[in-house]
């Protein structure tokens, strides 16, 4: 009974956390933050992330970086919004940076 509780509590937390759209709204809830932000704004195209964790990984590395004040990345799509404080760091790190994770990533013009 107990084995089958666990079961169950296990099938809908994976299922929670692999659901695309919630992914999605996180994304939305993301980019949000990053255009409140008041650094200089830069976007991404990200390529060969296929999930979650692999957005989840791109996130903490840029937010890792000085001078990054926020950013958004989206696996579904491979866009990526950063705002950062161009005194401290350029695309050019930020994309080595997503380089050393194993992605691909291009500039793209900064939409707002
Ligand atoms: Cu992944």
């Amino acid at each position: 009974m107990r084995a089958l509780f666990l079961g169950i509590a296990l099938f809908f937390s994976v299922d929670a956390y692999a659901c695309p759209m919630a992914d999605a709204a996180a994304y939305q809830a993301a980019k949000q933050e990053v255009s409140a932000s008041d650094g200089a704004k830069l976007a991404f195209k990200v390529d060969g992330m296929s999930c979650g964790d692999c957005s989840t990984k791109v996130t903490t590395a840029l937010k890792g970086i000085d001078g990054v004040k926020a950013a958004a990345v989206d696996y579904q799509t491979g866009e990526t919004v950063v705002s950062i404080d161009a005194s401290k760091t350029s695309a050019d790190a930020l994309v080595k940076a997503i380089a050393d994770l194993g992605y691909t990533a291009q500039k793209t013009a900064a939409k707002g």
